[in-house]
Protein backbone atom coordinates (compact mmCIF):
# COMPACT_ATOMS: atom_id res chain seq x y z
CA UNK A 1 0.00 0.00 0.00
CA UNK A 2 1.23 3.09 -1.14
CA UNK A 3 1.85 5.97 1.73
CA UNK A 4 -0.01 9.70 2.13
CA UNK A 5 2.94 10.65 4.34
CA UNK A 6 6.61 10.01 3.56
CA UNK A 7 8.89 11.20 6.33
CA UNK A 8 12.67 11.35 4.53
CA UNK A 9 15.07 11.78 7.85
CA UNK A 10 19.00 10.25 7.84
CA UNK A 11 17.92 8.47 11.06
CA UNK A 12 16.03 5.25 11.60
CA UNK A 13 12.81 6.26 13.79
CA UNK A 14 13.99 3.29 16.22
CA UNK A 15 16.77 1.33 17.73
CA UNK A 16 17.46 -2.11 16.26
CA UNK A 17 18.75 -4.38 18.92
CA UNK A 18 18.92 -8.08 19.34
CA UNK A 19 16.93 -9.81 22.57
CA UNK A 20 17.67 -13.77 23.08
CA UNK A 21 19.15 -13.90 19.04
CA UNK A 22 15.28 -11.90 17.87
CA UNK A 23 15.81 -8.26 16.51
CA UNK A 24 13.34 -6.01 18.15
CA UNK A 25 12.73 -2.58 17.76
CA UNK A 26 12.55 -0.27 20.40
CA UNK A 27 12.17 3.55 21.41
CA UNK A 28 15.38 5.77 20.34
CA UNK A 29 17.40 6.10 23.48
CA UNK A 30 20.08 8.75 22.13
CA UNK A 31 19.77 12.49 22.84
CA UNK A 32 17.36 13.51 19.58
CA UNK A 33 13.84 14.66 20.67
CA UNK A 34 12.67 15.07 17.32
CA UNK A 35 12.30 11.42 15.97
CA UNK A 36 8.81 10.59 18.56
CA UNK A 37 7.52 14.35 16.90
CA UNK A 38 7.93 13.15 13.91
CA UNK A 39 6.63 9.64 13.92
CA UNK A 40 3.64 11.33 15.94
CA UNK A 41 2.33 12.32 12.35
CA UNK A 42 2.03 8.84 11.34
CA UNK A 43 -1.44 8.87 13.48
CA UNK A 44 -2.92 11.23 11.12
CA UNK A 45 -2.95 9.32 8.16
CA UNK A 46 -3.91 5.94 6.87
CA UNK A 47 -0.25 4.92 6.03
CA UNK A 48 2.54 6.60 6.45
CA UNK A 49 6.24 5.60 5.15
CA UNK A 50 9.84 6.75 6.67
CA UNK A 51 12.83 6.43 4.41
CA UNK A 52 16.10 6.44 6.74
CA UNK A 53 20.13 4.59 6.09
CA UNK A 54 21.29 1.58 7.52
CA UNK A 55 24.90 0.68 7.81
CA UNK A 56 25.75 -2.15 5.31
CA UNK A 57 29.04 -3.92 5.09
CA UNK A 58 27.91 -6.11 1.67
CA UNK A 59 24.67 -3.33 0.27
CA UNK A 60 24.04 -6.59 -2.19
CA UNK A 61 23.20 -8.80 0.50
CA UNK A 62 20.39 -10.57 -0.23
CA UNK A 63 19.20 -10.97 3.30
CA UNK A 64 19.60 -7.37 4.27
CA UNK A 65 15.56 -6.23 4.88
CA UNK A 66 15.30 -3.08 3.19
CA UNK A 67 11.88 -2.62 4.25
CA UNK A 68 10.32 -3.29 7.66
CA UNK A 69 6.33 -2.79 8.69
CA UNK A 70 6.31 -1.19 11.87
CA UNK A 71 2.74 -0.86 13.74
CA UNK A 72 3.07 0.93 17.62
CA UNK A 73 1.33 3.88 19.19
CA UNK A 74 2.08 6.00 16.70
CA UNK A 75 0.09 4.18 13.99
CA UNK A 76 1.43 1.95 10.95
CA UNK A 77 4.00 2.65 8.75
CA UNK A 78 7.09 1.23 6.65
CA UNK A 79 10.58 2.08 7.01
CA UNK A 80 12.92 1.95 3.95
CA UNK A 81 16.41 1.49 5.13
CA UNK A 82 18.87 1.81 2.09
CA UNK A 83 21.85 0.12 2.83
CA UNK A 84 25.25 2.30 3.10
CA UNK A 85 28.69 1.03 3.52
CA UNK A 86 30.88 2.37 5.95
CA UNK A 87 32.32 4.71 3.20
CA UNK A 88 29.21 6.09 1.97
CA UNK A 89 28.53 6.93 5.17
CA UNK A 90 31.66 8.26 6.29
CA UNK A 91 31.46 10.73 3.07
CA UNK A 92 28.20 11.86 3.20
CA UNK A 93 27.47 12.02 6.59
CA UNK A 94 30.51 12.34 8.74
CA UNK A 95 32.63 14.30 5.89
CA UNK A 96 30.08 16.37 3.58
CA UNK A 97 27.33 17.00 6.36
CA UNK A 98 29.58 17.27 9.42
CA UNK A 99 32.74 18.62 7.87
CA UNK A 100 31.60 21.14 5.30
CA UNK A 101 28.29 21.77 5.61
CA UNK A 102 27.64 21.75 9.53
CA UNK A 103 30.40 24.48 10.22
CA UNK A 104 29.38 26.86 7.27
CA UNK A 105 25.52 26.34 8.89
CA UNK A 106 26.87 27.61 12.18
CA UNK A 107 28.87 30.10 11.14
CA UNK A 108 32.71 28.45 12.02
CA UNK A 109 34.17 29.25 8.36
CA UNK A 110 37.70 28.32 9.84
CA UNK A 111 36.32 24.53 10.96
CA UNK A 112 35.33 24.54 7.36
CA UNK A 113 36.69 21.55 5.37
CA UNK A 114 36.46 20.74 1.82
CA UNK A 115 39.02 18.99 0.65
CA UNK A 116 37.85 14.90 1.59
CA UNK A 117 34.45 15.98 0.37
CA UNK A 118 33.66 13.61 -3.01
CA UNK A 119 30.68 15.45 -4.09
CA UNK A 120 29.37 12.62 -6.50
CA UNK A 121 28.89 9.99 -3.03
CA UNK A 122 26.79 12.75 -1.76
CA UNK A 123 24.83 13.03 -4.88
CA UNK A 124 24.55 9.17 -5.21
CA UNK A 125 23.21 8.91 -1.41
CA UNK A 126 20.44 11.75 -1.97
CA UNK A 127 19.49 9.97 -5.13
CA UNK A 128 18.67 7.41 -3.50
CA UNK A 129 16.80 8.35 -0.40
CA UNK A 130 14.95 10.12 -3.65
CA UNK A 131 14.31 7.11 -5.40
CA UNK A 132 12.76 5.76 -1.74
CA UNK A 133 10.39 8.00 -1.52
CA UNK A 134 9.31 8.28 -4.95
CA UNK A 135 8.91 4.46 -4.10
CA UNK A 136 6.50 4.69 -1.62
CA UNK A 137 4.46 7.64 -1.68
CA UNK A 138 0.79 7.46 -3.54
CA UNK A 139 -0.14 9.68 -6.06
CA UNK A 140 -0.14 13.55 -4.52
CA UNK A 141 1.36 12.42 -1.45
CA UNK A 142 2.86 14.58 0.42
CA UNK A 143 6.76 14.08 1.19
CA UNK A 144 8.49 15.70 4.10
CA UNK A 145 12.42 15.94 3.66
CA UNK A 146 14.16 16.78 7.29
CA UNK A 147 17.91 18.59 7.28
CA UNK A 148 21.02 19.55 5.66
CA UNK A 149 22.31 16.13 4.90
CA UNK A 150 19.54 15.61 2.20
CA UNK A 151 19.38 18.86 0.91
CA UNK A 152 19.75 17.39 -2.91
CA UNK A 153 16.41 15.40 -1.97
CA UNK A 154 13.66 17.85 -3.30
CA UNK A 155 15.40 18.52 -6.74
CA UNK A 156 15.58 14.67 -7.53
CA UNK A 157 12.02 13.78 -6.22
CA UNK A 158 10.74 16.44 -7.96
CA UNK A 159 12.25 14.95 -11.40
CA UNK A 160 10.97 11.53 -10.71
CA UNK A 161 7.59 12.24 -8.96
CA UNK A 162 6.43 15.88 -10.22
CA UNK A 163 3.10 14.88 -8.45
CA UNK A 164 4.26 14.90 -4.86
CA UNK A 165 3.86 17.80 -2.29
CA UNK A 166 7.16 18.55 -1.09
CA UNK A 167 8.10 20.01 2.11
CA UNK A 168 12.01 20.38 3.57
CA UNK A 169 12.79 21.64 7.26
CA UNK A 170 16.10 22.77 8.45
CA UNK A 171 16.70 22.30 11.94
CA UNK A 172 19.79 24.04 12.14
CA UNK A 173 20.41 27.76 11.36
CA UNK A 174 20.58 28.97 7.90
CA UNK A 175 23.44 31.42 7.66
CA UNK A 176 24.10 34.93 5.54
CA UNK A 177 25.25 34.92 1.83
CA UNK A 178 28.52 35.70 2.25
CA UNK A 179 29.03 32.09 4.47
CA UNK A 180 26.87 29.70 2.62
CA UNK A 181 28.03 30.73 -0.23
CA UNK A 182 31.30 29.32 0.75
CA UNK A 183 29.77 26.07 -0.21
CA UNK A 184 31.30 25.74 -3.59
CA UNK A 185 27.63 23.36 -4.46
CA UNK A 186 25.72 25.99 -3.31
CA UNK A 187 23.68 26.98 -6.76
CA UNK A 188 22.90 23.11 -6.80
CA UNK A 189 21.70 23.05 -3.21
CA UNK A 190 19.55 26.02 -4.06
CA UNK A 191 17.87 24.75 -6.70
CA UNK A 192 17.12 21.76 -5.53
CA UNK A 193 15.24 23.49 -2.29
CA UNK A 194 13.16 25.81 -4.74
CA UNK A 195 12.06 22.54 -6.41
CA UNK A 196 9.94 22.22 -2.79
CA UNK A 197 6.03 23.67 -1.99
CA UNK A 198 7.46 24.39 1.54
CA UNK A 199 10.71 25.36 2.67
CA UNK A 200 10.92 25.43 6.50
CA UNK A 201 12.89 27.06 8.79
CA UNK A 202 12.52 27.81 12.58
CA UNK A 203 12.89 31.25 12.77
CA UNK A 204 12.46 34.55 10.67
CA UNK A 205 16.21 35.33 10.38
CA UNK A 206 16.87 31.99 8.34
CA UNK A 207 14.22 32.39 6.20
CA UNK A 208 15.67 36.02 5.49
CA UNK A 209 19.01 34.67 5.15
CA UNK A 210 18.12 31.84 2.40
CA UNK A 211 15.87 34.28 0.61
CA UNK A 212 18.98 36.37 0.29
CA UNK A 213 21.02 33.32 -0.69
CA UNK A 214 18.95 32.15 -3.32
CA UNK A 215 18.26 35.72 -4.66
CA UNK A 216 22.17 36.25 -5.02
CA UNK A 217 22.51 32.88 -6.96
CA UNK A 218 19.34 32.64 -8.93
CA UNK A 219 16.71 34.70 -10.49
CA UNK A 220 14.32 34.59 -7.86
CA UNK A 221 12.22 36.90 -7.62
CA UNK A 222 8.87 38.46 -6.39
CA UNK A 223 9.62 37.93 -2.72
CA UNK A 224 6.24 38.05 -1.01
CA UNK A 225 6.67 39.69 2.70
CA UNK A 226 4.61 39.49 6.04
CA UNK A 227 5.67 41.24 9.32
CA UNK A 228 6.84 39.08 12.17
CA UNK A 229 4.91 37.57 14.76
CA UNK A 230 5.10 39.81 17.66
CA UNK A 231 5.86 37.14 20.03
CA UNK A 232 9.09 36.68 18.10
CA UNK A 233 10.33 40.01 17.93
CA UNK A 234 12.52 41.07 20.46
CA UNK A 235 14.07 44.24 20.00
CA UNK A 236 17.76 44.45 20.07
CA UNK A 237 18.31 40.86 20.32
CA UNK A 238 21.22 39.21 17.68
CA UNK A 239 18.34 36.99 16.05
CA UNK A 240 15.18 39.09 15.83
CA UNK A 241 13.91 40.42 12.93
CA UNK A 242 10.75 42.27 11.88
CA UNK A 243 9.77 41.67 8.49
CA UNK A 244 9.81 38.07 6.75
CA UNK A 245 8.97 36.63 3.24
CA UNK A 246 6.78 34.45 2.73
CA UNK A 247 6.66 32.83 -0.41
CA UNK A 248 8.77 33.45 -3.67
CA UNK A 249 8.88 33.11 -6.95
CA UNK A 250 11.15 30.63 -9.37
CA UNK A 251 10.96 29.59 -12.43
CA UNK A 252 7.34 30.08 -12.81
CA UNK A 253 6.32 27.93 -9.54
CA UNK A 254 5.06 30.14 -5.99
CA UNK A 255 7.28 28.12 -2.84
CA UNK A 256 6.58 28.57 0.15
CA UNK A 257 8.54 29.70 2.93
CA UNK A 258 7.71 28.58 6.50
CA UNK A 259 8.80 29.94 9.81
CA UNK A 260 7.58 27.84 13.11
CA UNK A 261 9.83 27.09 16.00
CA UNK A 262 10.29 23.01 17.06
CA UNK A 263 8.62 23.19 20.48
CA UNK A 264 9.00 20.45 23.11
CA UNK A 265 5.45 18.11 23.81
CA UNK A 266 4.15 19.67 27.21
CA UNK A 267 1.93 17.39 27.97
CA UNK A 268 4.04 14.80 28.23
CA UNK A 269 6.86 16.93 30.30
CA UNK A 270 3.82 18.04 32.35
CA UNK A 271 2.73 14.08 32.89
CA UNK A 272 6.44 13.11 33.66
CA UNK A 273 7.19 16.35 36.26
CA UNK A 274 4.30 15.07 38.08
CA UNK A 275 4.90 11.52 38.57
CA UNK A 276 5.44 9.86 41.67
CA UNK A 277 9.22 8.69 40.57
CA UNK A 278 10.24 11.70 39.16
CA UNK A 279 9.39 13.81 42.73
CA UNK A 280 11.05 11.21 44.31
CA UNK A 281 13.83 11.66 42.30
CA UNK A 282 14.21 15.68 42.44
CA UNK A 283 13.28 14.98 46.42
CA UNK A 284 16.73 13.07 46.33
CA UNK A 285 18.67 15.16 44.39
CA UNK A 286 17.75 18.65 46.56
CA UNK A 287 18.59 16.76 49.62
CA UNK A 288 21.99 15.73 48.32
CA UNK A 289 22.44 18.99 46.91
CA UNK A 290 22.66 20.41 50.70
CA UNK A 291 22.53 24.31 50.46
CA UNK A 292 24.84 24.50 47.54
CA UNK A 293 23.30 25.76 44.66
CA UNK A 294 22.82 23.69 41.03
CA UNK A 295 23.66 24.81 37.76
CA UNK A 296 22.47 22.41 34.79
CA UNK A 297 23.85 22.44 32.08
CA UNK A 298 23.05 20.17 28.83
CA UNK A 299 23.97 19.28 25.15
CA UNK A 300 25.79 17.33 22.57
CA UNK A 301 29.25 17.30 22.71
CA UNK A 302 29.63 19.83 19.75
CA UNK A 303 32.12 23.21 19.10
CA UNK A 304 28.94 24.74 18.54
CA UNK A 305 27.14 24.07 21.59
CA UNK A 306 30.25 25.90 23.94
CA UNK A 307 30.80 23.73 26.31
CA UNK A 308 34.65 24.95 26.66
CA UNK A 309 33.41 28.74 26.36
CA UNK A 310 30.96 28.07 29.16
CA UNK A 311 33.55 26.16 31.79
CA UNK A 312 36.13 29.08 30.92
CA UNK A 313 33.12 31.40 32.21
CA UNK A 314 32.62 29.05 35.40
CA UNK A 315 36.06 29.00 35.95
CA UNK A 316 36.09 32.82 36.64
CA UNK A 317 33.31 32.77 38.84
CA UNK A 318 34.97 30.47 40.93
CA UNK A 319 38.17 32.62 41.05
CA UNK A 320 36.19 36.08 41.89
CA UNK A 321 34.14 34.60 44.13
CA UNK A 322 35.28 32.42 46.72
CA UNK A 323 32.54 33.02 49.04
CA UNK A 324 30.71 30.36 46.14
CA UNK A 325 33.11 27.88 47.14
CA UNK A 326 31.29 24.97 48.31
CA UNK A 327 27.77 26.71 47.45
CA UNK A 328 27.47 26.10 44.05
CA UNK A 329 27.77 22.58 41.85
CA UNK A 330 27.38 22.69 38.15
CA UNK A 331 26.40 19.42 36.36
CA UNK A 332 27.92 19.50 32.52
CA UNK A 333 25.74 17.20 30.70
CA UNK A 334 27.73 16.39 27.28
CA UNK A 335 26.60 13.18 25.46
CA UNK A 336 28.77 12.61 22.24
CA UNK A 337 26.45 11.84 19.34
CA UNK A 338 29.05 11.92 16.61
CA UNK A 339 31.49 9.24 17.24
CA UNK A 340 35.05 8.47 15.89
CA UNK A 341 35.13 12.22 14.40
CA UNK A 342 37.78 14.40 14.96
CA UNK A 343 36.80 17.15 15.90
CA UNK A 344 34.55 15.79 18.41
CA UNK A 345 37.02 13.93 20.26
CA UNK A 346 39.00 17.06 20.36
CA UNK A 347 36.11 19.14 21.82
CA UNK A 348 35.22 16.54 24.53
CA UNK A 349 39.02 16.28 25.50
CA UNK A 350 39.02 19.88 26.01
CA UNK A 351 35.93 19.80 27.95
CA UNK A 352 37.68 16.80 30.39
CA UNK A 353 40.48 19.37 30.89
CA UNK A 354 39.00 21.94 31.81
CA UNK A 355 36.56 20.09 33.98
CA UNK A 356 39.52 18.46 35.59
CA UNK A 357 40.98 21.47 36.10
CA UNK A 358 38.21 23.72 37.73
CA UNK A 359 38.36 20.42 39.99
CA UNK A 360 41.52 20.03 40.83
CA UNK A 361 42.32 24.06 41.36
CA UNK A 362 38.99 24.89 43.24
CA UNK A 363 37.91 20.95 44.85
CA UNK A 364 38.15 19.48 48.10
CA UNK A 365 37.71 16.09 49.44
CA UNK A 366 33.86 17.42 50.61
CA UNK A 367 32.87 19.40 47.30
CA UNK A 368 33.05 19.01 43.59
CA UNK A 369 32.99 21.99 41.36
CA UNK A 370 31.74 20.30 37.76
CA UNK A 371 30.05 17.26 37.84
CA UNK A 372 30.54 16.19 33.77
CA UNK A 373 28.63 13.77 32.39
CA UNK A 374 29.37 12.19 29.21
CA UNK A 375 26.67 9.10 28.85
CA UNK A 376 23.10 10.23 28.11
CA UNK A 377 20.88 10.84 31.17
CA UNK A 378 17.63 8.96 31.06
CA UNK A 379 14.90 11.15 30.12
CA UNK A 380 13.03 11.23 33.10
CA UNK A 381 15.80 11.16 35.64
CA UNK A 382 16.90 14.59 33.46
CA UNK A 383 13.51 16.11 33.81
CA UNK A 384 14.10 15.71 38.20
CA UNK A 385 17.47 17.33 37.29
CA UNK A 386 15.54 20.27 35.70
CA UNK A 387 13.18 20.43 38.58
CA UNK A 388 16.08 21.19 40.82
CA UNK A 389 18.13 22.89 38.99
CA UNK A 390 18.31 26.58 40.25
CA UNK A 391 19.85 27.78 36.88
CA UNK A 392 19.95 25.98 33.92
CA UNK A 393 22.82 27.53 31.89
CA UNK A 394 22.12 27.25 28.05
CA UNK A 395 24.56 28.82 26.22
CA UNK A 396 25.35 27.61 22.71
CA UNK A 397 27.77 29.86 19.88
CA UNK A 398 25.26 28.72 17.36
CA UNK A 399 21.88 26.94 17.48
CA UNK A 400 19.34 25.98 15.03
CA UNK A 401 16.81 26.15 18.18
CA UNK A 402 17.11 24.41 21.02
CA UNK A 403 14.97 22.21 23.16
CA UNK A 404 16.80 21.62 26.06
CA UNK A 405 15.95 24.89 27.54
CA UNK A 406 12.18 24.93 26.40
CA UNK A 407 12.32 21.67 28.15
CA UNK A 408 13.48 23.03 31.18
CA UNK A 409 10.67 25.59 31.41
CA UNK A 410 8.24 22.75 30.73
CA UNK A 411 9.78 20.75 33.60
CA UNK A 412 9.60 24.01 36.25
CA UNK A 413 5.88 23.05 37.33
CA UNK A 414 6.98 25.00 40.74
CA UNK A 415 7.43 28.09 38.79
CA UNK A 416 10.56 28.56 39.70
CA UNK A 417 14.19 28.47 38.53
CA UNK A 418 16.31 30.99 36.12
CA UNK A 419 17.22 29.90 32.62
CA UNK A 420 20.55 31.73 30.95
CA UNK A 421 20.46 31.39 27.51
CA UNK A 422 22.54 32.67 24.55
CA UNK A 423 21.59 35.03 21.94
CA UNK A 424 22.68 33.23 19.02
CA UNK A 425 20.01 29.54 19.68
CA UNK A 426 17.08 30.33 18.02
CA UNK A 427 14.79 30.05 21.00
CA UNK A 428 16.13 33.54 22.07
CA UNK A 429 13.68 35.06 20.44
CA UNK A 430 11.12 33.02 21.66
CA UNK A 431 11.93 33.49 25.37
CA UNK A 432 13.17 36.85 26.11
CA UNK A 433 12.48 36.54 29.92
CA UNK A 434 15.10 34.88 29.93
CA UNK A 435 18.44 36.00 30.99
CA UNK A 436 19.71 36.48 27.50
CA UNK A 437 23.77 36.60 27.13
CA UNK A 438 26.36 36.99 24.30
CA UNK A 439 28.82 34.01 24.69
CA UNK A 440 31.23 35.66 22.68
CA UNK A 441 31.91 38.00 25.57
CA UNK A 442 33.61 37.05 28.57
CA UNK A 443 31.78 39.46 30.67
CA UNK A 444 28.54 39.34 29.38
CA UNK A 445 28.73 35.30 30.26
CA UNK A 446 30.12 36.17 33.66
CA UNK A 447 27.23 38.82 34.34
CA UNK A 448 24.85 36.79 32.93
CA UNK A 449 25.31 33.90 35.68
CA UNK A 450 25.55 36.20 38.42
CA UNK A 451 22.90 37.86 37.72
CA UNK A 452 21.32 34.63 37.59
CA UNK A 453 22.70 33.67 41.22
CA UNK A 454 21.64 36.76 42.64
CA UNK A 455 18.26 37.22 41.16
CA UNK A 456 15.64 37.41 43.95
CA UNK A 457 12.75 34.78 44.15
CA UNK A 458 9.83 37.24 42.81
CA UNK A 459 11.98 38.19 39.95
CA UNK A 460 13.03 34.36 39.12
CA UNK A 461 8.56 33.46 39.12
CA UNK A 462 7.92 36.37 36.99
CA UNK A 463 10.12 35.64 34.06
CA UNK A 464 9.25 31.47 34.87
CA UNK A 465 5.72 32.38 34.22
CA UNK A 466 6.10 34.35 30.72
CA UNK A 467 8.47 31.83 29.80
CA UNK A 468 6.29 28.63 30.42
CA UNK A 469 3.34 30.36 28.73
CA UNK A 470 5.69 31.18 25.59
CA UNK A 471 6.70 27.18 25.86
CA UNK A 472 3.39 26.35 26.01
CA UNK A 473 1.48 27.96 23.46
CA UNK A 474 4.63 27.17 20.82
CA UNK A 475 4.82 23.49 21.41
CA UNK A 476 5.31 20.91 19.57
CA UNK A 477 1.39 20.53 18.72
CA UNK A 478 1.57 23.86 17.12
CA UNK A 479 4.29 23.10 14.87
CA UNK A 480 2.73 20.28 14.20
CA UNK A 481 -0.22 21.87 13.17
CA UNK A 482 1.68 24.49 11.02
CA UNK A 483 3.20 21.70 9.02
CA UNK A 484 0.17 19.66 8.62
CA UNK A 485 -1.43 23.01 7.17
CA UNK A 486 1.35 23.22 4.43
CA UNK A 487 0.48 19.93 3.24
CA UNK A 488 -3.27 19.88 3.28
CA UNK A 489 -3.85 23.57 2.47
CA UNK A 490 -4.52 24.06 -1.49
CA UNK A 491 -5.52 27.84 -1.68
CA UNK A 492 -3.66 30.09 -3.79
CA UNK A 493 -0.70 31.58 -2.80
CA UNK A 494 -0.65 35.67 -1.95
CA UNK A 495 0.61 37.52 -4.74
CA UNK A 496 3.70 40.00 -4.61
CA UNK A 497 2.51 43.05 -3.93
C1 LIG B 1 18.99 19.89 16.31
C2 LIG B 1 19.45 21.36 16.24
C3 LIG B 1 17.22 22.04 17.15
C4 LIG B 1 20.48 15.87 25.51
N1 LIG B 1 21.23 15.19 26.42
C5 LIG B 1 20.48 14.17 26.86
C6 LIG B 1 19.24 14.24 26.21
N2 LIG B 1 19.28 15.29 25.39
C7 LIG B 1 18.15 15.67 24.54
C8 LIG B 1 17.49 16.91 25.07
C9 LIG B 1 16.83 17.46 23.81
C10 LIG B 1 17.75 16.96 22.69
O1 LIG B 1 18.58 15.97 23.25
C11 LIG B 1 18.67 18.04 22.17
O2 LIG B 1 17.94 18.91 21.41
P1 LIG B 1 18.55 20.31 20.95
O3 LIG B 1 17.45 21.05 20.29
O4 LIG B 1 19.08 21.04 22.11
O5 LIG B 1 19.79 20.02 20.00
P2 LIG B 1 20.28 19.14 18.72
O6 LIG B 1 20.44 17.72 19.05
O7 LIG B 1 21.51 19.84 18.28
O8 LIG B 1 19.14 19.26 17.58
C12 LIG B 1 18.74 22.18 17.32
C13 LIG B 1 16.80 20.58 17.05
O9 LIG B 1 17.55 19.89 16.04
C14 LIG B 1 15.31 20.44 16.72
O10 LIG B 1 14.97 21.04 15.49
O11 LIG B 1 16.60 22.62 18.29
O12 LIG B 1 19.12 23.53 17.22
O13 LIG B 1 20.88 21.45 16.38
O14 LIG B 1 15.56 16.90 23.62
O15 LIG B 1 16.63 16.56 26.10
N3 LIG B 1 18.25 13.38 26.42
C15 LIG B 1 18.48 12.37 27.31
N4 LIG B 1 19.67 12.25 27.97
C16 LIG B 1 20.68 13.12 27.79
O16 LIG B 1 21.75 12.98 28.39
N5 LIG B 1 17.52 11.48 27.53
Amino acid sequence: MASDLVIVYHRQPYEEVEENGKIVFKENKSPNGIVPTLKGFFGRVDKGAWVAWKLAEDAANPDFQRVIEIEDSYGKYSVTRLPLTPDQVSSFYHITSKEAFWPILHSFKERYNYDPVDWPTFREVNWAFAEAAAAEAAPGAAVWVHDYNLWLVPGYLRTLRPDVKISFFHHTPFPAADMFNVLPWRREIVESLLACDVIGFHIPRYAVNFVHVAQSLLEVGSVVRKDVNPDFIWEGTALSDRRVPESVLYQGRRIRISCAPVGIDWDFIQDLAASEPTREDASAIRSELGDCKLILSVGRTDYTKGGVQQLESYERLLQTHPELHGKVRLMHVSVGANRNMAAYEEIQSEIEQMAGRINGTFGSFEWQPVALISSAVPFKDLIAYYQTADICWITPLADGMNLVCKEYAAARTDGDGVLVLSEFAGAAVELSSAVITNPFSHRSMDMAIEQALAMPEEERRQRMAMMRETVKRYGIKAWAEDQMSYFTDDETLPAAQ
